[in-house]
């Protein structure tokens, strides 16, 4: 299954409210909405340019995965996630094509979209989502 854009960029921040008012000022993009994500553990801030947009992701929970990443990693790119007619179909060919999953089948994520992801460790190291409307 073809993607047919980059969705989003995921990028970890300690400070979102800072992290916000760096990509207004000195980017110039407009944060259109900021929602937190239980599940996930992370409130999130998006910005739109052209197709794509980018996901500022503020951990609320050490243990959550962004959380986690940060204590690890650091603050910066955090996963990748392409658009995709179809969420269960695209990890269902990733993993007929034996990739790991992090998810068996699509869940509810932020903008009410239905994602699901790919393990970095079967993906060259970059988190990957798939994601549809
Ligand atoms: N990118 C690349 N590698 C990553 C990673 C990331 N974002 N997150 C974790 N890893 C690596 C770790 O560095 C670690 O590698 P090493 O074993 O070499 O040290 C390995 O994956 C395992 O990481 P961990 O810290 O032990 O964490 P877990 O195994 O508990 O969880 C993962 C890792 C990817 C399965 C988990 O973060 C996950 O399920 N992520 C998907 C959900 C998510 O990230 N949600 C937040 C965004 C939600 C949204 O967009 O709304």
């Amino acid at each position: 299954m073809k993607p047919t854009h980059i969705e989003h960029i995921g990028i970890a921040v300690e400070d979102l409210v800072a992290a916000i008012r760096y990509y207004e000022e000195v980017i110039g993009l407009e944060c259109y909405a900021i929602e937190e994500v239980k599940d996930q553990k992370v409130k999130t801030a998006f910005f739109k340019l052209g197709d794509t947009k980018i996901e500022l992701l503020e951990s609320t929970d050490p243990e959550g995965p962004v959380g986690k990443f940060i204590a690890k990693k650091g603050p910066g790119i955090h996963h990748l996630a392409f658009a995709v007619p179809d969420v269960d179909k695209a990890l269902e060919d990733a993993a007929g094509k034996g990739v790991r999953l992090i998810d068996a089948t699509g869940r509810k994520g932020a903008e009410g979209l239905n994602i699901g992801f790919l393990h970095p460790k079967s993906t060259f190291g970059v988190l990957t989502e798939f994601c549809s409307g």
